[in-house]
């Protein structure tokens, strides 16, 4: 293959779909996205992993046949083009189509996963040394707030149980978001710096204490959705997940509803163990270190 030939297979490549690739839900493979963000990114990871084989392919494939064919024994001289301004111009232009063809999806992309514009439920995810606070300050559900931690029992991470299903990926009170609803979340931090990391919807963001930024999610489906903390963040940064529960506009109200209900009660009894005050356990957190 020319050289010309093997720079025109690589640029057709930009033009593919990719809707192929490895079977939806494969341990090999991103997780099956329910965002459309995620699907992006999904389909973004698929096309560069498409252009790489075929540079890879084609420029091997090159190397090799030129190896074999014009091997020393049988009586191959080498040709002399130095300085061939044709050849310099095309491996100049070619790689830089192949960039731009890259470069544009991707921005597009990264340009949507900052757009928190016009969200339906504003939360907060504060990252604690080692679980995750969550306030929903906006939208329906507003007031609402509780920690989720852990639940994986002790015996199963001290290997005196066999490992569960949802092993150290488990929560005692999950984070519970209505189904089509644009959900902007705002990730801070209490003591060091943590991400909140969920691949099926396709957001990654470090929680910084001190700074709050900011990231979104629209899930498209209905679903229990997992994640861990992203960001090395102490001796039990791999035990603290995130258990999302996405349900249905009328489960959510019902669940706004509950939580209400409880945080009232928790009120009045002046011991809420559903809802724990920001302020108290801010405080708490405080005192211990
Ligand atoms: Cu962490």
């Amino acid at each position: 293959m020319t050289f010309a030939a093997r720079a025109s297979v690589a640029l057709s490549a930009l033009a593919l779909t990719p809707t192929w690739a490895l079977a939806e839900g494969s341990s090999l493979n991103l997780q099956t996205p329910v965002t459309q963000i995620a699907s992006e990114i999904y389909d973004l990871h698929t096309l560069m992993l498409v252009i790489c084989l075929v540079i890879f392919v084609g420029v091997f494939g090159v190397m090799f046949w030129s190896v074999f064919a014009h091997r020393k024994s049988k009586g191959a001289v080498a040709a002399h083009f130095h300085e061939n301004t044709t050849v310099e111009i095309i491996w100049t232009v070619v790689p830089v189509f192949i960039l731009l063809g890259m470069a544009y999806p991707a921005t597009k992309t990264v340009l949507a996963m900052k757009d928190t514009s016009n969200p339906d439920i504003t939360i907060k995810a504060t990252g604690y040394q080692w679980k995750w606070g969550y306030d929903y300050i906006k939208g329906e559900g507003e007031g609402i707030q509780f920690f989720s931690g852990l639940s994986t029992p002790q015996d199963q991470i001290s290997g005196a149980a066999s490992k569960g299903e949802h092993y150290l990926l488990e929560v005692d009170k999950p984070l519970v978001v209505p189904v089509g609803k644009k959900v902007r979340l705002l990730a801070t931090a209490n003591d060091v710096i943590h991400a909140w990391w969920v691949p099926a919807f396709g957001v990654k963001q470090d929680a910084i204490p001190g700074f709050i930024r900011d990231t979104h999610f629209r899930a498209e489906k209905e679903g229990i959705y997992r994640g861990n903390c992203a960001e090395l963040c102490g001796k039990d940064h791999g035990f603290m997940p995130i258990e999302v529960h996405v349900v249905s506009a009328e489960a959510y109200a019902t669940w706004v509803a509950n939580q209400k209900a409880a945080m009232a009660g928790g009120a009045q009894e002046g011991a809420g163990n559903a809802a724990v005050p920001q302020a108290s356990a801010d405080a708490a957190v405080g005192g211990k270190s």
